[in-house]
């Protein structure tokens, strides 16, 4: 579910779409948004540019033919002019390496890959992850009431706020409808791009009462990134400004949880920078008798058993199902697990080895050529169907440009299920076609690494000062052991990221070598 509402969870470039396809509840179930995805498919006549059951095993660029030779699990190999990957940010699972897990007998899963059948009628079952992925599923379980237990194995305890789900009434629809653009403009040039405006406001600018009232406000309307975000304009940044905050969500928590042991687990103590967490009804679920919190903070697992859990003092959790909802190895690791191999033989694993992943404009690496991630490594850290979006326009113009320009004799006729070279029109920052200097003069666009070096640097300072920073997560790739923790996000919000590399595109490609 995460932090985005259904009027955001769309494509943007329909306004007869927008206005028509309905939703019930301001966040999506998975299930919608796959009927959402398969009817946009349907009306835009787009399946058949899709082949699946087909894996990326590796690709290779060619200077010589200057193509992409793209390796695929159905022993076809294609000759691609431009391989555009949306290998997905959030995507190879991290499974935790927990010492004799192929011991256990009883059904363990992953929250990324569930399989459509399980029943946990009547089960002991236990989860491992407290993101924002175990505090759904608990508060899913919890609720159905179907579990005969219910234990959270829980690392780091979470600040959490409600979601403000609930169904959505007919003015409010209406009210989405009449102003769409609006809403589209307003969140594609905001910060987090969550459909409100950001708040500038220092938190010690107003009375202690003031704030409380603000607070509870933002508690009430709920969202994670509107109560972190919209709230006060330094809860991020300044150490007393969060610890405002986060006294105020732990005081929630105490007047939620009756049990003083188990409100004493769930309440958080370092900083309120993990992940802007939303739930629906997640705390209140501990007051069941049959859901608890085993702190392997304070007892870490040591291994699993035949049937169960084992922690550090000794004591067994008997469970018949397990359940990991551990996260991600997130952004590159969908890319370093694959061989893709640029100029020089070099991959993007080698490439990356030493500093972690980066980029130039979270979309080209150098050495690269024709190559275009789609929220690659520092890219905007903000809600993501429009960042992807962003992504989307910026690497449609980045071709269209190529193309465009191409004095050369490749053809972008000579693309096997390649993105062909068409221009979206709806590109916000597209590149001007007036290029000189820098213009490509083949179709080839490679970053240079000075740029990927500058860009590197500035996501470093622009996330410098968030107290993100100071806390392990995905976000900065420390979720995983023996992954190095960088930068891994341009933390200068989506409307100023665009911006930014408007003015780049516009200034003759900036940053990208002529070939
Ligand atoms: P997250 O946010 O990475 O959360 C993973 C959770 O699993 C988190 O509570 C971790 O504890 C915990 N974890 C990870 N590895 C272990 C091990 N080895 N042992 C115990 N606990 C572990 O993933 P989600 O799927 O919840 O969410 C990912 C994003 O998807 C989210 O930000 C939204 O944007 C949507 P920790 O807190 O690190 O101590």
């Amino acid at each position: 579910m995460g932090s985005t509402q259904s009027f955001l969870y769309r494509y943007s470039w329909d306004q007869e779409d927008l206005e028509t396809y309905p939703w019930d509840s301001h966040y999506l179930q998975a299930s919608e948004i796959l009927a959402y995805l398969k009817h946009v498919v349907k009306k835009y006549d787009l399946r058949k540019h899709f082949q699946f059951k087909t894996e990326l095993l590796a690709a290779q660029w060619s200077d010589e033919e200057r193509r992409w030779f793209v390796t695929l699990s159905t022993n076809e190999i294609l000759k691609v002019k431009y391989l555009v990957t949306g290998l997905g940010l959030l995507s190879k699972t991290n499974f935790p390496k927990i010492h004799n897990l192929d011991k256990y007998e009883g059904e363990l899963y992953h929250t990324a890959r569930w399989p459509e059948d399980v029943s946990l009628k009547g089960k002991r079952v236990g989860v491992i992850g407290s993101g924002s992925t175990g505090i759904q599923v608990i508060t899913a379980l919890a609720k159905a009431e179907e579990v005969k237990e219910l234990l959270s194995f829980q690392r780091s305890p979470q600040y959490s706020v409600p979601a403000g789900n609930g169904l959505v009434s007919a003015e409010h629809r209406k009210h989405v409808n009449e102003t769409y653009r609006e809403i589209w403009d307003q969140a594609k040039n905001s910060l987090f791009a969550y459909g409100f405006e950001e708040s500038k406001r220092p938190t010690f600018s107003v009375t202690p009462e003031e704030r409380e009232q603000i607070y509870e406000e933002a508690w009430q309307k709920g969202n994670g990134f509107r109560f972190m975000f919209w709230t006060f304009g330094d809860i991020t940044v300044n150490e007393e400004a969060n610890k405002a905050a986060a006294e105020f969500i732990r005081n929630k928590i105490r007047n939620t949880v009756k049990d003083p042991e188990k409100a004493r687990k769930l309440c958080p103590t370092d900083w309120y920078a993990r992940r802007p967490l939303c739930d629906t009804g997640y705390y209140e679920q501990f007051n069941r008798d049959n859901v608890d919190i085993v702190d392997i903070k304070a007892n870490p697992i040591t291994e699993l058993t035949q049937n169960g859990i084992k922690t550090a003092d000794g004591k067994v959790y008997e469970l018949d199902v397990i359940i990991c909802a551990t996260g991600f190895d997130a952004v590159d690791g969908n890319y370093t697990r694959i061989t893709i191999q640029g100029r020089n033989g070099e991959t993007l694993k080698d490439h990356w080895a030493k500093t972690g992943p980066t980029s130039y404009l979270g979309i080209a690496v150098p050495n690269f050529p024709n190559l275009f991630m789609i929220s690659g490594p520092n890219g905007p850290f903000s809600n993501l169907p429009p960042a992807i979006e962003s992504h989307v326009e910026i690497i449609s113009d980045l071709i269209a440009t190529a193309e465009k320009n191409a004095t050369h004799l490749i053809k972008a006729a000579d693309v096997v299920n390649g993105v062909n070279g068409t221009k979206d029109s709806h590109g916000a920052n597209g590149a001007n076609g007036h290029m000189n200097g820098n213009t490509p003069k083949n179709g080839i666009i490679e970053a240079e690494p000075e740029a990927e070096k500058q860009w590197t640097e500035l996501c470093d300072e622009l996330s410098s000062k968030s107290l993100f920073r100071r806390v392990d997560s995905w976000i900065f790739g420390s979720n995983v052991p023996g992954k190095k923790t960088t930068s891994m996000f341009w933390f200068g919000g989506l409307g100023p990221y665009r911006k930014t590399v408007k003015e780049i595109l516009d200034d003759d490609l900036r940053g990208f070598k002529p070939l």
